[in-house]
Parts: structure tokens; C-alpha cells; sequence
């Protein structure tokens, strides 16, 4: 709950030998269901093991930021990163999907379809490919923005993705993230205390934990209600039996207007 904050994230130690651990395990089981689909002669099966075992092996895991649109995703993102890098804006803003993972020096490449080769531009323009407003109705034929970071929350493999707004007047975006969500391991869903959630959010999310493993609810904004309104929304939004199993932990976020994220803002409380 927003007032009762507990530990830190852990990202170190303990979790990350585990992951690692099952990594390899799930690698052995989809090697040989593979083999076994080859055998069979199953080829669709056999494809997807492939495709597996080919992420694997790229040793990348797809946490994607999902929600409804201006709710504070790519703002949750840059402070997250401790970074100004990711447009943010009132409108609906975030057009493409940008995917921010760990490079020795910052770097931004964009693709575009019918490319074979991404481009290479300054992070300053990035605005002017994966937003709505400088690059309306995606003229620009923009399919995914890549940003390199020397972050260390991103070395092991962490490829941190901002994803477009759902439920928007503007429904490529929404089209977008849906046809995006079969790439996503890990995805956190972003609401805000001055909205809770509508009928349409709580479709979306539903979706959403049908098709990705692990789902993580954040309200975002905590500063614009007061600490009453705020247990109000809370009890509201829990009581929705989706949001509830979103998942095994639930963590929220406290976000001070005008300061920085600290990492103890991001708590989780097992339910
Ligand atoms: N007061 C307050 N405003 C916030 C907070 N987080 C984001 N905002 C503002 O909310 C607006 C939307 O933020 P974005 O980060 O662009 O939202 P988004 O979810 O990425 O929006 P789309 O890309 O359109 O889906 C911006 O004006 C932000 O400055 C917060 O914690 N508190
Ligand atoms: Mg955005």
C-alpha cells in the first residue's frame, strides 16, 4: 500500500542465480521437446521451440510498460532509468515501441520498414519518430526505436520497453501494443490515482495476463490525490477481481512531484 512502503527491490544475488538456474532448465526442456517436434514431424511447434530457444540464447528479457494512454508510462520509465530521454506529454504521446537496453555508451537507432539497416540518431530527435505529435499517424513509417544505456539495471540483459497508450482516440497506438504484447516476459501495467481504472483498462489488463507471463500493477501519480482520496482509490481498484490476480506481488509506486525516483520508491508486498 502507498503508506506502508516495505523493502527494496532486490535485484541482486539470490533472484538473479535463480533465474539464471531456470534459464538453463526451461533451455534443456525446449531442446528436447524441439527435437522431439522434429521427429514428429510437427513443423509450427518445432518453429515456436526454435524461436524460444533462440531468446534464450540472446539472454533477454522483455519487461514492457503497458497501460492505458497518458497515465505516466514513459515518465515511470525515465525515472526508473534516472534519464530525461523518453518523450512524455499530455496528449496521447508515445506512438512506436521504444525498447531501452544496456550499451557501453548512450546511443538511439531507429528502424523503419523497408530498411535493412537501422538508423542512427541524436537522442533530441528521438520525439520526432515515436510520438504522435512529431511523427503524426506514424508517417515516418517507424516500426521500433532502440536506445542503448550504460545503465546498470540493464546489464544482465534487461530490455526495458515503452510500449504506446491503450483506449486513445488514437487507435493505431492501441493496435500496436495489443499485436506486441506475444513478445512481452514481464509487463507492468500503469494506471494513475486520478483515473483508477475504467471498464476498457480493466479488459485490457485482462487480456494482458492472457497472453504475458508475469503482470505488475502500478498507480502512478500519488501526488495528485490526497493520502485519503489515495486509500480510497486503492480499496477501489483491488476490489476489481482482475487487478487483484494481476499477480503475486502488487507494487506501487510513489512518485513526488518534481524529484527524482529513488529505488526505494518501488516496493512490492506479496498478497
Ligand atoms: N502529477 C504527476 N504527473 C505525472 C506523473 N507521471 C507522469 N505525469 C505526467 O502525465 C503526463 C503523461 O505522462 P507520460 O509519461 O507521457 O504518459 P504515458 O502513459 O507514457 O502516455 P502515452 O505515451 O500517451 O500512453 C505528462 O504530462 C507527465 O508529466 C506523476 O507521477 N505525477
Ligand atoms: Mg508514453
Amino acid at each position: 500500500m502507498p503508506d506502508s512502503a516495505s523493502e527494496p527491490i532486490n535485484v541482486a544475488g539470490e533472484a538473479i542465480r535463480r533465474y539464471d538456474d531456470l534459464k538453463l532448465e526451461v533451455g534443456a526442456i525446449a531442446q528436447t521437446a524441439m527435437l522431439h517436434c522434429a521427429r514428429s514431424k510437427d513443423e509450427d511447434t518445432e518453429r515456436a521451440f526454435q524461436h524460444l530457444l533462440a531468446r534464450i540464447a540472446e539472454d533477454r528479457f522483455n519487461l514492457a510498460v503497458v497501460g492505458p494512454f497518458s497515465r505516466g508510462k514513459s515518465s515511470l520509465m525515465n525515472a526508473v532509468l534516472g534519464f530525461e530521454g523518453l518523450p512524455t506529454g499530455l496528449l496521447p504521446h508515445t506512438s512506436v515501441i521504444t525498447t531501452v537496453s544496456y550499451g557501453t555508451q548512450e546511443r538511439v537507432l531507429v528502424r523503419c520498414e523497408g530498411w535493412s539497416l537501422p538508423q542512427e540518431i541524436r537522442l533530441e530527435q528521438l520525439a520526432e519518430y515515436v510520438t504522435e505529435r512529431g511523427n503524426p499517424g506514424n508517417q515516418r513509417r517507424v516500426s521500433m526505436a532502440e536506445i542503448k544505456l550504460p545503465a546498470e539495471i540493464l546489464r544482465r540483459g534487461l530490455h526495458f520497453i515503452d510500449t504506446p497508450g491503450v483506449g486513445s482516440a488514437i487507435v493505431a497506438n492501441t493496435e500496436t501494443t495489443q499485436s506486441f504484447l506475444p513478445e512481452i516476459d514481464a509487463a507492468i501495467f500503469v494506471s494513475s490515482f486520478d483515473f483508477a481504472v475504467s471498464e476498457a483498462d480493466i479488459e485490457f489488463l485482462r487480456h494482458v495476463r492472457a497472453t504475458v507471463g508475469a503482470v505488475f500493477f502500478v498507480l502512478n501519480k500519488l501526488d495528485l490525490v490526497s493520502e485519503s482520496e489515495s486509500k480510497e482509490v486503492v480499496r477501489f481498484v483491488r476490489e476489481r477481481p482482475t487487478v487483484r490476480s494481476a499477480s503475486g506481488a502488487m507494487p506501487y509506486l510513489r512518485y513526488p512531484p518534481n524529484a527524482g525516483l529513488r529505488r526505494d520508491y518501488i516496493t512490492m508486498r506479496p498478497r
